[in-house]
């Protein structure tokens, strides 16, 4: 009897077990489901280019990437950047245009519709910060290696007291931005930077901003400018953004800034 009732656990066990790792591997395959990419046209024909021949062109420019979907891997992989772009950016763009159209903002200059954004729509804060936020975080991005360039060296150290100190200090506001948002570098009314943080799409030009100045950097945390190579880990992807920014056009933007020259795509 004993004999038996062992085997019979163990046949118990077994069938258990077997339906455990069925339900395990469904669960897994759904998760995969979840991040799989779509393949669009671009992704299909295997181009590398990026054209924004597909949407319309109106008084807010918008045009190709400054390099090619595959330039910044690994940091950022092909898939996201085709993905961030294409859909994503073009999204937020084509529904700026519609929520400018036939209102008071039509035409009107991009960074005064930011700085006096509260006077709009919903529309026009969330597409409008979309369409401009990552016009700055392409020109952000650079796939040559490069030094930061001695003045923007300098400046920091007087901000921040070392660049150490200053990466830690952005890092960190990227790092605990609550769900979706953006990580910035401005520069003040005085003239020093800061660092600071926003959620959805806004920015710091924005009038609705807790902390205003001009941003010179920027960093997308959204889950869709990170999720498919680095899943949650957020904190990876952005020590990982540090090897591609380019800091000579964040010096170029930060001297414009200390002449209260904004930054426009
Ligand atoms: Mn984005």
């Amino acid at each position: 009897m004993k004999i038996i009732g062992r085997l019979l656990f163990v046949v118990i066990f077994t069938v258990g077990l077997m339906s455990c790792t069925q339900k395990n591997s469904d669960q897994i395959e759904g998760e995969n489901d979840a991040i799989t990419y779509t393949k669009d046209k671009a992704a299909s024909d295997g181009s590398m280019t990026s054209s924004a021949d597909d949407v319309p062109q109106s008084d807010y420019a918008f045009g190709p990437l400054p390099y090619a979907f595959d330039a910044l891997e690994p940091v950022i992989d092909t898939k996201t950047m085709k993905l961030h772009y294409d859909k994503h950016h073009k999204g937020y763009y084509k529904k700026f245009l519609n929520a400018v159209s036939e209102t008071e903002a039509e035409g009107k200059d991009i960074v005064d519709i930011l700085s006096q954004v509260s006077m709009y729509s919903m529309g026009v804060r969330n597409n409008g910060g979309g369409y401009y936020n990552h016009w700055l975080f392409w020109n952000s991005l650079s796939p040559d290696d490069k030094t930061v360039p001695a003045t923007m060296e300098k400046a920091i150290n007087n901000d921040f007291g070392s660049m150490k100190e200053f990466k830690e200090a952005f890092s960190s506001e990227a790092a605990t931005q609550f769900g979706s948002g953006w990580a910035w570098l401005i520069v003040k009314e005085d003239g020093s930077m800061t660092v600071s943080s926003t959620p959805n799409q806004d920015n710091p030009l924005m009038d609705v901003a807790d902390i205003n100045g001009i941003p010179i950097l920027a960093l997308d945390v959204w889950e869709h400018a990170y999720y498919v190579k680095y899943n949650n880990k957020r904190t990876q992807y952005i020590d990982s953004f540090w090897k591609i920014v380019d800091w000579e056009k964040v010096n170029d933007r930060y001297q414009d800034a200390l002449s209260k020259e904004i930054y426009r795509p």
